[in-house]
């Protein structure tokens, strides 16, 4: 996945050059677990999408392609319809990559969630099955014999759309197509998330990241289609050089390729300008602002918009009872209890068994967290999922390489909760081994837990400060306002040849102050 591995290297790089790390922490990131653990229990408590699906099937050959390619991947067409009807198909996978032991999710809490994004998606589930195995079949992904049973079930059931749980890899899905028919279509979770996002995406650039991605998705599986996808590899046939392709001339095969290559070239140059702009548009608020920014992060539906809104005083961000309901991020300015300014950004929600190439699509919402000085990672905790969503959040946070970015856990929905489970022993285990830093609850409907969760933040920022000692001569006068905006002040002494300040102000601030110091950093 070479993408994915650029992408990591450029990550690691911003993140070894301005960031926490670099700079002396006071009293140290210790001390602030430390004391959120003193913290009483009690109400406050302790404690990485569809390719828009083509109008045809994986199984449409050649004679269709060529005209599909027009419009598959620039149209925002939804390839399902509102009250399609839906049948799930889940497996239960031994060896499952996303399975640890802390983490593990049943198959049958994972086809909820399925079920749950099919419902966000409009469609109407009638069924589901799945079966245990050590392995994914190769080339129907479940048994060919269970896929055999599952075209009756189909049938019988007039099944629209058959939603699998796991990525089907081309040959997979063609194959499961082939025995299921023409009139069935057949999806994938990542192929039905990237469906949703398609529908939810408002801004440019969330439309052009979900048509990036949707097309990187269609890739391997046109090459397949191109070359080996002719046949049923499960029953022993199929024949390199695509039976796909028969009929079809040499000529109009190339043809396709260029055109979808040009099209991803297209939507990929469009994206660098937004991305430019955005860069800037970054760059002069750093300057401008300079106000330390804390990441809202979490599982999708968690209260993470709810919770922005509450904070902030506004209504303005959509926080619904859907998965995936925010797609672009969104930053406001909020006042912490101290009269510090900081810029708090709400962020698309997480959900397991989503391809790391895939959030990695989403990078503009990514940018936020990578500039945040804070991650506050707010759960449902009145989820009965809500330690395993803890721990896929916490892998994404990983496999983005965020982990060293501070962490506040925030257990929200706390008036939903049972309060006696959250406060158990073994609950409190899965936060010292996940979280770093500290536990708050909260309430982000009522706002109870708000007040304590700002003292906390505000008291992190300040153990995330750095001590400086500078004398700013008259003329940096803006110098010295920044300093009392974002910092805090110790001591403060008007002299003859400037102001001479003792003050804690973020590390970024520090460094604009560096030709001033008269001690350097403490
Ligand atoms: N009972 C209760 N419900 C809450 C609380 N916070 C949020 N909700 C509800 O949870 C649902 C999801 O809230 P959002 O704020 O949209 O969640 P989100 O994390 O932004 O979700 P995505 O953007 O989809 O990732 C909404 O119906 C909220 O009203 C809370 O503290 N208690
Ligand atoms: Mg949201």
């Amino acid at each position: 996945m070479p993408g994915m591995i650029s992408f990591a290297l450029l990550w690691s790089m911003v993140m070894s050059v301005g960031h926490v790390h670099a700079f002396t922490l006071i009293p140290g990131p210790h001390c602030l677990s430390k004391r959120c653990a003193d913290l009483p229990l009690g109400q406050i408590g302790r404690s990485k999408i569809p390719f828009q699906r083509p109008r045809g099937r994986w199984s449409d050959g050649p004679k269709r392609f060529s005209s599909l390619n027009m419009n598959l991947f620039g149209s925002e067409t939804i390839t399902t319809k509102k009250g399609d009807r839906a049948y799930i198909v889940g497996a239960d996978i031994k060896r499952n990559r996303y399975k640890t032991l802390e983490s593990s999710w049943e198959v049958d809490d994972s086809l909820d969630e399925l079920q749950r994004l099919c419902e966000t998606a409009g469609l109407v589930v009638l069924g589901r099955e799945f079966q245990s195995m050590q392995n994914p079949s190769p080339s129907t992904f479940i048994g060919a014999g269970k896929v055999e049973a599952l075209a009756k079930t189909v049938k019988t059931l007039e099944i629209d759309v058959v939603v699998f749980d796991d990525e089907l890899s081309p040959a997979q899905g063609r194959n499961i197509q082939t025995i299921l028919g023409e009139d069935v279509r057949v999806l994938d979770r990542t192929m039905l998330i990237l469906q949703i996002f398609a529908q939810r995406a408002r801004t440019r650039e969330a439309k052009l990241q979900v048509q990036a991605a949707q097309m990187k998705y269609m890739m391997p599986r046109l090459q397949y289609f191109m070359t080996e996808g002719a046949g049923m590899e499960a029953r022993g046939g199929g024949g390199g050089g695509g039976k796909n392709l028969k009929g079809m001339g040499e000529s109009q095969i190339e043809a396709d390729k260029r055109l979808f290559r040009k099209q991803l070239q297209n939507v990929e140059k469009e994206m660098e300008e937004v991305k430019q702009q955005r860069e800037v548009y970054r760059t002069k608020r750093r300057e401008r602002d300079n106000l330390p920014i804390i990441a809202i992060v979490g599982y999708t539906n968690a209260g993470k918009s709810t919770m922005l809104n509450k904070l902030c005083g506004s209504e303005e961000v959509y926080a619904d009872d859907l998965l995936f309901a925010t797609l672009d991020p969104t930053t406001r300015k909020l006042r912490l209890p101290g009269g510090k300014e900081v810029l708090v950004s709400d962020t698309v929600g997480f959900i397991q068994k989503l391809p790391t190439k895939l959030v990695s699509s989403f990078r503009a919402t990514l940018e936020e967290i990578e500039d945040a000085s804070l991650i506050l990672h707010v759960v449902d905790a009145a989820s009965p999922l809500a330690q395993q969503q803890i721990w896929s959040v916490q892998n994404i946070i990983e496999e983005l390489m965020l982990e060293d970015t501070p962490q506040i856990l925030v257990l929200n929905k706390m008036d939903a909760c049972d309060k006696e489970k959250i406060e158990s022993p073994a609950w409190l285990r899965i936060h010292e081994r996940v979280i770093p830093e500290c536990t708050v609850a909260t309430s982000a409907k009522s706002g109870d837990g708000l007040a304590e969760l700002l003292d906390i933040v505000e008291e992190a920022l300040l153990q995330l400060s750095v001590m400086i000692e500078c004398l700013l001569p008259y003329s940096a006068s803006d110098l010295l306002a920044e300093i009392h905006k974002v910092g805090t002040i110790i001591q403060e002494d008007f002299q003859e040849s400037g102001t001479r300040v003792v003050a804690y102000v973020p590390p970024s601030l520090r460094n604009k102050l560096e030709k001033y110091s008269t001690t350097g950093t403490r």
